[in-house]
Formats: structure tokens, sequence, C-alpha cells
């Protein structure tokens, strides 16, 4: 394609996303802005997935009936979320086995976050609330992102996020108000929970390599900075309403801003689960890889029974 043609298409390119017309599969985009949203929608996928493991370790143990049978609806709607993520790559070009095979290989990252162990019941009450509260706040505005299947799959999948939210929100009310040492449970959840769920938002402005590119292609509509603060913002007076405390000595609400004030993040720590050192990276991944290990029988029977159905059919 001649220099001239490919300025014109990328012209009228950024003016649609300029106007807040949608992009969708068949239309001209650069290469550039297809990787991104691969990269992004599919490393979203994988956090999906690899999510459902530290929640799926407590689906045995939960309290009561109607705890099980919430968490484990709960845990399933991470692997729709997750499908329609891998969906929305294939809109792209994307091969779904190569995406899975890169978080195999640990060349594709996922959230940081459940990278850290689940060690008691009070944890599925911090991952509800912190966890999926973090993920809505940086997920409706991916409703809006310029790319047609990516912002209309965020749809369904924020309304069941803020029913995770809400489930997990309820775990920690009630453990809050009873037993003294229930209550100490739910705090030690969120002494472990708070810093890293703040870390999900990802690297400081100044620090993220990606954001001024996707904002200018509205893939992302506020940098990781501005996100966290409005989590912050939300979710210290949620922990104060239940009478738990945020583990941070530095917060302190600002008047004049109207805004949190917090302490510094631990970025060695993020960089270090980020490049795969977390406390449980390596078992997150085994388990996937395995998982997939073990379902090559299924795939094997259903390509022989759908390559059967079509010799039949082409007899009969
Ligand atoms: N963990 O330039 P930046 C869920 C990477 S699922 C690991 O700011 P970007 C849920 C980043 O990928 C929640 N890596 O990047 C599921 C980049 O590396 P690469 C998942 C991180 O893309 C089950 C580098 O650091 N949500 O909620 O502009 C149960 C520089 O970062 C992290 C999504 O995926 C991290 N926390 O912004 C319960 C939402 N942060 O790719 C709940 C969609 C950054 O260059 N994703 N990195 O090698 C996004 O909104 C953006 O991709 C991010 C990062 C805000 C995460």
């Amino acid at each position: 394609m001649k220099e001239e043609d490919r300025a014109i298409l990328e012209q009228n390119f950024q003016a649609k996303i300029d106007n807040d017309i949608r992009i969708e599969p068949n239309d001209w985009m650069p290469d550039a802005y297809r990787e991104t949203l691969i990269r992004q929608i599919s490393q979203h996928a994988h956090s999906e997935i690899v999510g459902m493991l530290p929640e799926g370790n407590w689906i045995t143990r939960a309290p009561n009936l109607r705890r099980k049978a919430v968490l484990l609806a709960k845990v399933q709607d991470e692997a729709g979320h997750g499908l329609y993520l891998y969906s929305a790559t294939e809109t792209l070009g994307a091969d779904r086995e190569d995406t899975i095979d890169d978080l195999h290989s640990g060349k594709a990252k996922y959230s940081s976050i459940f990278n850290y162990p689940t060690l008691s019941w009070a944890d599925m009450g911090a991952i509800g609330w912190l966890v999926d509260g973090a993920a809505i706040m940086n997920q409706v505005p991916l409703c809006r992102c310029s790319y047609g299947p990516y912002a209309r799959a965020m749809v369904r999948v924020c309304k069941e996020e803020s029913f995770h939210q809400r489930q997990g929100f309820e775990i920690m009310m009630t453990l809050a108000k009873g037993s003294p040492e229930q209550k100490a449970m739910a705090q030690d959840a969120l002494n472990r929970f708070w810093w890293p769920a703040l870390m999900m938002f990802g690297p400081n402005d100044a620090e993220s390599k990606h954001t001024a590119q996707s904002m200018k292609w509205k893939i992302k509509r506020h940098t990781n900075d501005e996100l966290r603060q409005q989590f912050v913002d939300v979710t210290v007076p949620q922990a104060e309403l239940i009478g738990l405390t945020v583990p941070d000595p530095d917060l302190k609400f600002n008047e004049q801003t109207g805004h949190y004030e917090y302490g510094e993040i631990n970025w060695d720590e993020f960089w270090q689960v980020v490049k795969g050192n977390g406390p449980c990276n390596k078992e997150r991944v085994d388990a996937r890889r395995k998982a997939k290990e073990d379902g090559l029988w299924v795939r094997e029977a259903a390509t022989a029974y759908a390559a059967k159905k079509k010799l039949r059919k082409q007899a009969s």
C-alpha cells in the first residue's frame, strides 16, 4: 500500500474514534491498534480464567449451602467472561489456541492479583469486594471502548461483576459483625488483599508504557492512577461502614481535593509478581497447563465424533 493511502486510512480511522464511532472487526485498523487489543483482551481473558483458581479452591469448603451455590455461580461467571473475551480476540484474527499457549509458556501476562493465595473463607469476601470492585472500576469504562466486540462483551461482564462485588461485601459485612474471631479473619483478609488490589490498576501513569496511545485510541478512557484513586475513594468509606481498618497508616482524606491520599505502593513487589515471581505464579500456570492436558481426551473424542458425523452425512 502506498504511504499516502495508508495516511488517509489512518486519518479516517482516528476521525471515527474521535467522533465515538465504534471500530468493528471488518473495518480497517492500524496493525498496532489490532495488536494492542489482542494483547489487552487476551490478557484480560487469561485473568478471568486464572482468577477462577483462588476462589475455586474454596467451593468445597464454603460454610453453608447458600454460600456454596453463590460462590459456584460466581466462579462459573468468570469462565463465561473468559470465553467471551477469547471470542473477542478471535474477531481480531487471533488464534485462541495460540493465546492460551502464550499463557502456558509464561509469555502472556494475567492480572497480578491472582498470584496471591486464598488462606481463609474471608478471602472469598475480600476478593469479591476488593478484586471484583477494582475490576468494575476498570471495566465500566471499557463498555465505551472504541472496539465494538470488546465494548459489548464488557456490558454483560460488568453486570455480573457487580453481583460478585456485592456478594463479597456481604461476606465481609457478615464476618465483621460476627464473633471476634470472625471479625479478625475479615480484617486479616483486608490486610492481605488491600495493596495487591491497588496494584491491579497497573503501574503509575509515569511508568505505564501503553496508556497514552490507548487513551488516544479510546481503548482506555482513564489512566491507571485515575481509576486507582476512584477505587480508593469508593472503598475506604465501605471499610469504615463495616468497622474494618484499611492497612495504610498514610491514608487520609483531603478536604480540599475531596479525595483520599494513600501511601506508597510497593512497586518492587508488583513487578516481581508480574515477572512470575509471586507466591502462586507457578502453581497457577501449572494448574492451567494440567487442565489442558487432562482435557485432551475430550477434544480428541469431540474431533472424532465430528469427523464420523460428517462421514455419515456424506454417505446418506
Ligand atoms: N497485572 O502500560 P500498562 C477480574 C502489565 S480480571 C499483570 O499500564 P495497559 C476478575 C501490562 O500488561 C482483571 N500485568 O498496560 C477475574 C503491560 O505489560 P505488557 C483483569 C500488568 O495495558 C476473576 C505492563 O504491565 N482486568 O477482574 O495500558 C475473578 C505495563 O502496563 C498489570 C483486565 O485485564 C497487572 N495488574 O494497562 C475476579 C482489564 N498491570 O502487556 C475478578 C483490561 C499492568 O506490555 N486491561 N500490567 O507485556 C486493562 O485495563 C489494562 O490492560 C491494564 C494495564 C489497566 C491492566
